[in-house]
């Protein structure tokens, strides 16, 4: 389709601009918004992904993709985040410790404000004792943490120990995700649940805080 085709180009060549000119007009044209982010913006990522695996591709252009696709998706976010009025939980989401990707996990608090939820957004780089602290002041039922890089998934088990240690554990479910992050994983450091997308990431939480 050429108008989720000129999405996928924008955020490849790193054009907000044209990115925001591809999503407003397959809005117009009545693509359904997941459409838009399957098949545009997060396929694009992909291969912005591959091109830098391959060598072609380097940090800077890495970065300009990325802001690319935010500013598609920041005018997709109302079409996703179509949201229930009556609280389904309140949620602290955060990239791990030493981990700066934002783009997966904003996606995962945007779907699960539609769904409901009450979504408190940590950032990335988040310490354990942030997450620590949002569970202890903030009356959080389930914390999310992301990672990315294969170098940052110990800071999630860092963070399970540092609940553990803090003696809230029990009052929290915690669910868990990012591109090398596995069901196995989940288990081998306590979390409550992976999910591996978006989507996924809604359905889980509303089970564990069903
Ligand atoms: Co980085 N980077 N990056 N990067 N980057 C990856 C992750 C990488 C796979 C690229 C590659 O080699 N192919 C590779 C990691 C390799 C590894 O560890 N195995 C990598 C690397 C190496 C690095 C640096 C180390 C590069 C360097 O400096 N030499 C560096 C690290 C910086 C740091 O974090 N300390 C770095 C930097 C960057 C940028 C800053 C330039 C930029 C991020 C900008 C930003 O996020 N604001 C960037 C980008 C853009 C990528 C790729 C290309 C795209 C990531 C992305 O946004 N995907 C990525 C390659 C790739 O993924 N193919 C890559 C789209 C997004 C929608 O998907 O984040 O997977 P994703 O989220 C999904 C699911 O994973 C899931 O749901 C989301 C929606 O479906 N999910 C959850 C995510 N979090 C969840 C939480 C949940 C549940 C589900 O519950 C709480």
């Amino acid at each position: 389709m050429a108008t989720l085709d000129s999405i996928y180009n924008a955020v490849l060549e790193g054009s907000a601009p044209a990115a925001q000119a591809g999503v407003k007009a397959a809005l117009a044209e009545d693509i359904a918004a997941d459409t838009i982010l399957k098949d545009g913006l997060i396929a694009a990522m992909g291969e912005v992904g591959r091109l830098f695996e391959e060598n072609e591709y380097f940090v800077p252009e890495m970065l300009v993709s990325a802001r690319a696709m935010q500013s598609g998706l920041a005018l997709l976010k109302p079409h996703l985040a179509a949201g229930g009025s009556v609280s389904a939980g309140r949620a602290a989401i955060g990239t791990v410790k030493g981990d700066l990707h934002d783009i997966g996990k904003n996606l995962v608090g945007m779907m699960l404000e539609g769904a409901g939820f009450e979504v408190i957004d940590l950032g990335t780089d988040v310490t354990p004792e942030k997450f620590v602290n949002a569970v202890k002041e903030r009356g959080v039922q389930l914390v999310g943490l992301s990672a990315l890089l294969t170098t940052t998934m110990p800071s999630m088990g860092a963070t399970m120990k540092a609940l553990t240690e803090a003696g809230i554990r029990n009052r929290v479910k915690v669910m868990i995700g990012g591109a090398p992050v596995t069901d196995a994983f989940a288990r081998q450091i306590g979390a409550d649940g992976y999910a591996p997308d978006a989507s996924s990431a809604v359905r889980l939480a509303k089970a564990l805080v069903a």
